[in-house]
């Protein structure tokens, strides 16, 4: 691989020659089994971190919200073989509850669990967060978007053995403000606070518990966003490595915090954000 010309960097959107490269590190994830949550299509980042465990040789088993995402998500699932495709909506204990008895029909054991699940009523995620955050918004976003984690945590728990982990995905909304990301940032903070005190507890049976913290990346949830577009623009143009972050960028760093490499990494937000998180003010010039 030549090095790279400064010249041949664009400002705004810096290409590498190993941006479509999809790493494969021959079995990194042997024989390991992955409960995935938050597949909705191939564009989202759950999807991306279920293919890179399937090329390092896990079995995957999905988990979807409800009649109208099975349609999206079952062909897909089944495509790429996996052994459990189940109906669970976090917001509910009984799909969970259920979520662990079909899991349990075909493993013994759940090596790895990825919850990549955020929700809020749109009308919160746009207007005066003084105005828009209802006592239902809230509500809403903290059970799906910040609990769901303790719960599926507490429900597979006796299925993980030590040397597990669990992955959340987060957003800098949580550390600072973003404006119009309103309660979800609220619920982003509890989040990664209840992902800390998960990794402390769950810590005695060696289960490892941590967070990915990715920049803006262009998926379902991000779509139904005002101004999505010039975010992302202005994101590439200001990160320090004048870049955005792409499913594949998150998948690389579940496959290190779910993997060996990280046996003694727990209760950490690891920034996947091309380096956006450092940056105080940013002068255009
Ligand atoms: P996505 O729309 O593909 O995924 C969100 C998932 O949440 C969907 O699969 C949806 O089915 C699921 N979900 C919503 N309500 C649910 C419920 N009640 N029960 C079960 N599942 C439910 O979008 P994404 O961008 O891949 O989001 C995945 C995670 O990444 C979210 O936690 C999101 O906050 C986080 N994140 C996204 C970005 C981004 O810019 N896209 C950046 C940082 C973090
Ligand atoms: O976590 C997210 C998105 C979460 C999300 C998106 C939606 C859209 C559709 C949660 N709930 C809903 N509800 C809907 O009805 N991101 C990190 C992406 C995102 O969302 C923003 C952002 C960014 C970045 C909202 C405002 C400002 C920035």
């Amino acid at each position: 691989m030549s090095p790279i010309d400064p010249k041949d960097v664009e400002v705004t959107r810096a290409r590498m020659e190993t941006d479509d490269v999809r790493l494969s590190l021959g079995g990194l994830l042997r024989g390991k089994l992955a409960l995935i949550t938050g597949v909705a299509n191939d564009r989202s980042i759950a999807w991306g971190i279920a293919e890179a465990f399937q090329r390092e040789g896990a079995e995957l088993a999905f988990t979807y919200p409800g009649e109208s995402m099975e349609r999206r998500v079952r062909p897909i699932a089944e495509g790429i073989g996996a052994k459990a495709i189940v109906d669970c909506d976090v917001s509910k204990d009984e799909d969970i509850a259920r979520t662990v008895a079909e899991i349990g029909k075909v493993w013994d054991r759940v090596d790895v669990l990825v919850h990549s699940i955020g929700f809020a009523p749109r009308s919160a995620l746009d207007g005066r967060f003084a105005d828009v955050t209802t006592r239902d918004a809230w509500r809403i976003t903290m059970d799906v978007s910040a609990y769901s984690l303790i719960a599926l945590a507490r429900a597979f728990r006796p299925m993980m053995p030590a040397g597990s982990s669990i992955v959340t995905l987060t957003y800098y909304g949580a550390e600072k403000v973003v404006r119009n990301y309103n309660v979800m940032g609220v619920a982003k903070a509890a989040l990664e606070s209840s992902m800390r005190y998960l990794a402390e507890d769950l810590g005695q049976e060696g289960i490892r518990v941590n967070a990915i913290s990715a920049g803006p990346i262009k998926t379902l949830a991000a779509a139904g966003i005002k101004g999505m577009r010039t975010m992302l623009g202005e994101n590439a143009a200001k990160t320090p490595l004048r870049r955005n972050v792409d499913q594949e960028d998150c998948a690389r760093a579940a496959l290190y915090l779910c993997s060996d490499l990280a046996r003694n990494v727990t209760g950490e937000v690891l920034h996947v954000d091309a380096g956006q998180n450092i940056l105080g003010v940013v002068s255009m010039e």
